[in-house]
């Protein structure tokens, strides 16, 4: 009996589960662009051009390799507009009883295809090192779950940079090295493609489409190919990774990439396979291309970090993204959807995401997530923002970043303590301040920067849960020996900012 194998567009390799599982003899593949994954959130126009661009060239693939593929188009007449929708269109064309799916990144669409009118067996997606048992077994028992310790499992597990049971070089985590402030200038870009005729049809679809939304839609330059995107693999690691240890946490207010690999989004989508990647950037260590300190730092990221985050999410069940520890309620400024903004790092960073529909992780985490967090946005808010905004954003790794690492909504899960920080960071990482209407150094009065009034305001109004954290010692300290005037000054100039904020004053 024939069943329908369900590829979804951030499943595009042969390898992915459900393909695996099939049999090209008698199952037919089902894809589909339908407006129901277009519209949950209002996604940035490139991220829906990377993803039908890019399953339309794999449904071609597949059908080359002999597969039966249907695919549908999203303005097609007769498509339903939904995934569960096409399943049964197809089961109806077919005679079709039985769906085969790899399990999708997100709760939501597990949950619609649990539901799904149809015998659905969901296989578990083993793109990822660890799988959910793995995970579970490493979290079971212990207090924290702290990513350090999973990524030594994980660097164990894969071989990656050991030296026998030792880690290369005698020491696990090199980051002390990895945090220099902004270089004068950089010296590579990332590699461009241009559109074939596939991406340009996309491109005209989704700009008719989708043409009104936040985001610039052209130039489009990512790959949407596997061979395309082990060129920009190559390119990145010949170019970049040497220095990407270095200048990982740094910002420059005139270049938008730095050092950074710019391939979350093809691992994400199947483009690449992490641990590929991964063996890449170790070879390039063996034969001496590239320090340790960058090489670790890269593969920390992938083995480390996106392995970790995506346990979380599962681990942690449905109502994760919905979490709101800290209570914060801020309606998210209009400043994030392009609004006229007089701090520079923030109108930077905004920019930059709306024409290339990615920052990098710094400019996520200390600049846009920091002044939401300090500025109390809820995050439900700023998850749907970032779910929307970035080319690589699914929920399973977008989520526990948002929620988790970048507002602390999760209560501590993933953070030991909340990532803020006042200007003074953002100036030490990057040339911003330099160009900005406030003043970095001042930190009450006239022009004083609002990332130093916030911090305070912040860490005042969450005293009772952060001033025993030992990490935030310190900082409650300095903000107790500070004169009581200046404390008052300070708090009153931060909430007449929020207000005016609120009131969509341009600040
Ligand atoms: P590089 O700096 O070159 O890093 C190499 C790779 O490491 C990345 O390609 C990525 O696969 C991985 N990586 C690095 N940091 C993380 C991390 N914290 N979590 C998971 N993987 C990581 N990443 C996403 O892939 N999708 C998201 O939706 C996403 N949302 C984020 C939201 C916030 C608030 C924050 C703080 C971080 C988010 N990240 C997300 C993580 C990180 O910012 C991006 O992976 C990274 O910026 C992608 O750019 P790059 O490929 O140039 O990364
Ligand atoms: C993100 C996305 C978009 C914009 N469109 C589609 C689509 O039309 N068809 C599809 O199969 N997948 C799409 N996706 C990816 C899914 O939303 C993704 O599989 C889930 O978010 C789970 O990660
Ligand atoms: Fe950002 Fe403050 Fe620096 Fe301006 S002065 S760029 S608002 S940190």
């Amino acid at each position: 009996m024939t069943r329908l194998v369900l590829v979804l567009g951030d499943q595009l390799t042969e390898t992915v589960a459900a393909l695996r599982t099939a049999d090209k003899a008698r199952d037919v593949v089902v894809m589909a662009e339908v407006a129901a994954e277009t519209e949950y959130v209002p996604h940035h126009p490139k991220k829906i051009a990377l993803i039908f661009s890019a399953m339309r060239k794999f449904a071609a693939r597949l059908r080359s390799n002999g597969w039966d593929v249907r695919y549908s188009e999203l303005d097609d007449t007769n498509n339903s507009g939904s995934i569960v929708g096409e399943l049964l269109r197809r089961a109806e064309e077919t005679g079709a009883q039985e769906v085969l799916a790899t399990e999708p990144g997100e709760w939501r669409l597990i949950e619609i295809l649990q539901a799904a009118p149809l015998r659905v067996s969901l296989l578990e997606d083993d793109r990822f090192i660890a799988s959910h048992k793995a995970f579970e077994t490493w979290a079971q028992g212990r207090k924290a779950l702290r990513m350090e310790y999973f990524y030594r499992e994980m660097r164990r597990k894969t071989d990656l940079l050991m030296d026998g049971e030792q880690p290369e070089g005698g020491k696990w985590n090199y980051d002390h090295e990895n945090r220099k402030p902004a270089p004068d200038e950089v010296n590579t870009a990332p590699l461009r493609f241009q559109p074939d005729h596939v991406t340009e049809e996309v491109l005209a679809l989704v700009d008719a489409r989708f043409g009104d939304g936040f985001g610039t839609l052209r130039p489009f330059h990512f790959a949407t190919e596997p061979e395309q995107a082990e060129r920009a693999l190559a390119h990145f690691i010949e170019h970049a990774l040497p220095k990407f240890g270095d200048y990982q946490d740094a910002m420059l207010d005139s270049e938008r990439f730095l050092y950074h690999s710019l391939l979350s989004a093809y691992m994400n989508i199947g483009l690449l396979a992490p641990l590929d990647v991964c063996r890449a950037a170790e070879a390039a260590y063996r034969s001496g291309a590239a320090p340790l300190n960058a090489v670790e730092g890269f593969i920390r990221q992938i083995i480390g970090w996106r392995e970790y985050v995506r346990g979380i999410y599962f681990h942690e069940g449905p109502d994760y993204p919905q979490r709101n520890t800290l209570k914060h309620e801020r309606k998210l400024p209009a400043l994030y959807w392009g609004g006229d903004t007089k701090m520079r790092c923030l109108s930077k960073a905004v920019e930059q995401t709306r024409d290339e529909a990615y920052a990098h992780h710094i400019q996520r985490l200390m600049v846009t997530g920091n002044f939401a967090l300090l500025a109390g946005v809820d995050p439900a808010q700023v998850h749907e923002w970032y779910l929307s905004v970035y080319i690589d954003a699914f929920e399973w790794v977008e989520a526990p970043n948002t929620v988790g690492m970048s507002q602390f909504a999760d209560g501590g899960v993933i953070a030991s303590k909340p990532y803020v920080s006042s200007g003074n960071y953002i100036a030490k990482m990057s040339d911003h301040c330099g160009l900005c209407a406030y003043d970095v150094k001042a930190k009450v009065g006239e022009g004083a920067c609002p990332f130093n009034l916030l911090y305070w305001h912040f860490l005042d109004r969450h005293r009772a849960r952060f001033s025993g954290n030992a990490r935030m010692g310190n900082m409650y300290r300095t903000w107790d020996r500070m004169d009581a005037e200046k404390r008052s000054a300070i708090l009153a100039q931060a909430a007449e900012f929020l207000d005016q904020m609120d009131d969509g004053a341009v600040v």
